[in-house]
């Protein structure tokens, strides 16, 4: 499909989400946007800091200093220090285990883990990564993560106003050797997001995830240094290799973020970044996304009347 025809069927099927895109690679349209956004918000998001505050005791990051996670956030783009406790990684794991997963994000083409091969011989090829649909319907512990008040409050803090929770994702990248079409999809190739005029997403690693292993690779402070290498890259949302970003950042700016199941970190994906193909171990990766609007695209809600398994 030409890459006009996909901007038409985009703009018939998420028309707001569409235009979003295209204005806002454009730094002053994000900033004016925010900006107003902020004023607009400004009662609801001081209603929210303070019932976050006074739900702080509640929160499974209670020990976190939010202010300088919050200020590394705002210069890095992305800031580390998130835990999970063990029970919660321990309980989302095991959900996991009983449901049916969907390779390449296809509700037609939904498995079992224990049948994973013979999913891939009915495929015809390795499946690099396979999600779940319904996440925030059918495991309390990933809805109850959603509105904890710790995270609450550093996406409000990132986005100036009361944060929409617009979803959570989450699914396992198989050490396979995939083909460069599925490393393009699912974004094994670096690229920045444009998902709203100012978004945040919070990544838990659920499996232990050493180097090389599925790790998920971001370029500090990316956000406020787009890579500059053609004309039009600072508008641009293409993929760029290795090899450019190496050569535009030092590699004290290329972070690996390897992590013990339970690892969290918060990231503004404008940021240059991508995920890496492990080599030995599968990674189950849980995403959560907020955002100053939702254009109801980065959810996993599924009809379940669309959702089928194929093996
Ligand atoms: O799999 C990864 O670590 C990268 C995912 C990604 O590109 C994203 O969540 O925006
Ligand atoms: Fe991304």
């Amino acid at each position: 499909m030409s890459r006009i025809s996909a901007i038409f069927r985009s703009l018939q099927t998420y028309p707001m989400y569409t235009l979003m895109r295209g204005i806002a690679r454009f730094k002053v349209v994000r900033q004016c946007v925010t900006a107003m956004r902020r004023i607009v918000q400004k009662q609801r998001l001081n209603r929210l800091l303070h019932d976050c505050e006074l739900r702080k005791k509640d929160s499974v990051f209670f020990n976190l200093n939010v202010a300088s996670f919050s200020s590394t956030l705002k210069t890095d783009g992305v800031a580390f220090g998130l835990t999970l406790p063990g029970a919660s990684t321990n309980a989302m794991l095991a959900w996991s285990a009983t449901q049916t997963c969907y390779a390449d994000r296809e509700p037609t083409l939904g498995f079992e883990l224990k049948d994973k091969s013979r999913a891939e011989e009915k495929l015809g090829k390795p499946i690099l990564l396979a999600q779940y649909f319904n996440t925030t319907l059918l495991c309390p512990e990933i809805s109850k993560l959603a509105c904890d008040p710790v995270l609450l409050t550093i996406a409000a803090k990132y986005l100036g106003s009361a944060p929409c929770f617009v979803g959570a994702n989450l699914w396992w990248t198989f050490p396979v050797r995939a083909t460069e079409a599925d490393r393009n999809r699912h974004a094994h190739l670096f690229h920045r997001d444009v998902d709203d005029f100012r978004f945040l997403k919070f990544f838990f690693y659920l499996t232990d995830v050493d180097a090389g292993e599925g790790a998920h690779i971001c370029v500090v402070a990316s956000n406020h240094q787009p890579l500059r290498l053609k004309t039009f890259d600072q508008w641009n949302l293409r993929r760029f290799t290795d090899q450019e970003v190496e050569h535009c950042y030092p590699p004290s700016q290329i972070r690996e973020v390897c992590g013990a199941a339970g690892t969290g970190f918060a990231e503004d994906t404008l940021c240059l970044h991508k995920g890496s193909t492990p080599v030995q171990k599968a990674r189950l990766l849980l995403q959560l996304q907020y955002a100053l609007y939702d254009y109801g695209v980065m959810h996993d809600l599924r009809d379940i009347s669309e959702l089928s398994s194929f093996v």
